[in-house]
Order: structure tokens, then sequence, then C-alpha cells
């Protein structure tokens, strides 16, 4: 081995152990709802070194990067032989996305790739890109992978080289090793994107969260977070769809929404964390939300706070495509504690830590959207008077 190729190894190593052991830090005060940690917890320098240099110096003398990675975000989370596991989207530089897992041994740092991304079946009509993956361990025993498959538009003139058409794709597996690809998911929506399997059955039958939506893009016609139940996951389909929380003028939800992981079971009903998005001069704006939903039908809003949950802050809000927060995964453990993993603009990995509890406080106790700035500001009137008075005592 040459003195130059030895020394750039052992100085790629170096950095990418310190950066795999760096412990993270909670930032503090923050605002009592959540914390969130200085650190991103994964990013595209944490994936192995032999994924992307060709180690032999016979082959690759300069030991330069051979297949670049461009970002790690939107990941899957589950609690599994305890161990917190995030099924990572991973984008080469070549712009195609794939899956991979990395495991932590306490969900803020030290984060780790298995040696393989993981190997995903196509169907009969091969995908051109995956992302996005929701893990569901359901309780008919399967872990379920809901994601979005992409493929070309057939229908777009020759000239078009950008319509895509998005579907809910399906895996399970038993192991995170082995996946079984099942039928996308059939709905009565042009495009399907953010489908989330709900963990229980309900009335018998599998039930899914969808985001019907008439174009790539726009969600069109399709009026927020869906909901519908299927006899079966293979195939799995939805004769009918009806809007669980709907697009809203003014709200951060005007343009689209989307169900985030799987809802968390509580003892006052399901929270339900998703996204949504409203248009600035700048560009889409992408934050996240918080709600509850009845325990006998997860289909039913009873909590709605206004507002947004997480936005992207400080160097969260510049990526690929920046100002945007997205989450399709958290992980609540025995102690109820809550692990949000929520990705920024595109790029990066995070995580925000709550409880159950607080969760509950916030959802319950937050004012909804008063929909109009007159009845916002007497909402915010209503809270000064009752501090003051309280002050005065
Ligand atoms: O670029 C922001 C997000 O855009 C899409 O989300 P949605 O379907 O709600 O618009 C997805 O491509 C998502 O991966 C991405 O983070």
């Amino acid at each position: 081995m040459s003195t130059f190729f030895d020394n750039r190894l052992k100085q790629l190593q170096t950095a990418h152990s310190a950066l795999i052991s760096r412990k993270n830090e909670p930032v503090s005060p923050g605002n009592g709802i959540y914390t969130r940690f200085r650190y991103p917890i994964i990013t595209n320098e944490h994936v192995p070194l032999f994924w992307k240099y060709d180690l032999n110096p016979e082959t690759n003398p300069f030991l330069m990067e051979r297949m670049g990675i461009n970002c790690t975000f939107n990941s899957g989370a589950l609690y599994w032989k305890g161990k917190y596991l995030l099924c990572v989207r991973v984008e080469g530089l070549d712009r195609k996305s794939f899956f991979a897992i990395a495991e932590s041994p306490n969900g803020i740092d030290q984060f780790t790739f298995w040696d393989y991304p993981v190997t995903l079946p196509e169907t009969e009509d091969p995908d051109t890109n995956v992302y996005d993956m929701r893990l569901v361990a359901h309780e008919d025993g399967y872990i379920y992978g809901q994601f979005c498959t992409e493929r070309k538009d057939k229908t777009a003139p020759k000239f078009d080289l950008s319509s895509a058409t998005a579907q809910g794709g399906l895996v399970r597996t038993k192991d995170l090793i082995t996946w079984e690809r099942l039928p996308d998911l059939k709905t009565p929506s042009p495009q399907q994107r953010n489908v989330v399997l709900h963990p229980e059955f309900v009335d018998g039958k599998y039930a899914f969260y969808t985001r019907p939506q008439d174009g790539f893009i726009d969600t069109g016609s399709g009026g927020g977070i869906g909901w519908g139940l299927s006899d079966s996951m293979n195939p799995a389909v939805l004769t009918r769809e009806t809007i669980v929380d709907e697009r809203i003028y003014h709200t951060i939800k005007e343009v689209k929404n989307g169900m985030g992981p799987a809802p968390v079971k509580t003892e006052k009903g399901w929270l339900q964390l998703a996204h949504g998005v409203r248009n600035t001069a700048a560009g889409l704006r992408y934050v996240l939300y918080l709600f509850l939903t009845d325990l006998k039908d997860p289909s039913k809003v009873i909590a709605k706070p206004g507002g947004h949950f997480i936005a992207p802050e400080g160097e969260e809000r510049v990526g690929d495509v920046s100002n945007v927060t997205f989450s399709n995964g958290w992980i609540v453990t025995e102690k109820k504690e809550v692990f949000i993993y929520y990705a920024s603009s595109d790029t990066r990995m995070h995580v925000a830590v709550s409880t159950v509890d607080q969760l509950l406080d916030y959802v319950l106790n937050t004012p909804p959207d008063g929909l109009r700035s007159a009845a916002c500001v007497e909402q915010r009137k209503d809270l000064i008077r009752r501090n003051l008075e309280f002050l005065k005592k």
C-alpha cells in the first residue's frame, strides 16, 4: 500500500469513527413539548466507507469515491430487539433512493448502518425510484413496509421526461433482512403517496391512511389525508376512501398534507403525526403537526391543535429541498418516551424526544386554529389575561 493511500485511508477512517461515536446533546430549554438535539443523527457522511470507496489500492490508487451518497433522510423507525432501528431513505449521487437499516443503542446517537442496504423485490412493473418507508409491526405478526414507488408516466408525451406516477408500494418481513413484495395498494385515486398502515385491525380489516392525489406533485381534488379498509394485504384493495384530515385555506396544510408514521396508541386516543404543506414566494414549506383520533374509530379526529408542531430551524432550513421537515418514523419506549425522527430539507435526519404525557398535554390543551386573525388574537388575549391575573396573586 502506498504511503499516500495509507494516510488518506487513515484520515477517512478517523473522521468516520469520530462522527459515529460523537455524543449528541440536548438543546435547552426548548419549548417544553419536546427536546431537540444539537447534531443531526444521520447524514451522508454516516454511511460506511465501503459503500462509497473502492478500498483496493490497486484498482483505486487515488482512493477516490466511486459511488458517493447525496443524502440520508425520511426514515421509518422501529424498536426491535433492544435497538432503535431506522429504515433510512438513502439517495445516491445518481438520484436513486434505496432503503438501508441503521441502528443505535440509545436512539439519539451512534447510528451505524448494517453492512448491506435492503434488497427490495420488484413487481412485474419495476419501480424507477422508491422512498419514504413506514415500518409498522402489525398485530397480524408481520412487519410491513409502506413506501412510495415512482415510475415514469407512460401516458406523457415523448418530450416530457419529468411526469411520473406515485403509488403505495408494500412489502413485509419478519427479520428485516428478507422482504416479500406485495402488489401495490389499489385505491380509487389516480396516484398515492404517504400511505400508512394502521397497526391494528379495524372491524377485522386492514386499515390504511392514504393521500389521494390527482398528479405526481399536486393533490388536485385529493382533499387531504384519506382512510380506507381492505380485506387482505395480498392484494390490498380500498374500494372507498374517506377524508380524515382535510386541507384548509390559510393554514399550514393548505396545499397538501400527508400522514407521517403509524399512530401511537394512548389511553386518550391515537396520536397522529403528519406533515402539512403551504406555498410561499420561496417555494413549498413543509412542517409537522400532531392530532388525536378516536381509539375505537381511528379515522375520527377528536383533538386538533392549531399550527405546526415541528418546523425547520437554523441549519435545518437549508438542503436539497429547503424549508422542509418530514417525518415517517417514531418510537415509543416502555417508559413512554417518544423518539420523533424527522428529516430536514430532504438532506439529513434528526431526533426530538418527548413523552406520551407531554404529547397528550400538547394535543389536548393547544387551542385549535382560529382560522381568522381576529379569532386567533382573541385566543392569545385569553392566555394573556389568565396569566396576568395569575401573576397578580
Ligand atoms: O420534498 C419534500 C417531500 O415531498 C414529497 O412529499 P409530499 O408527497 O407530501 O409532497 C415526498 O417526495 C417526500 O419524500 C419529500 O420529503
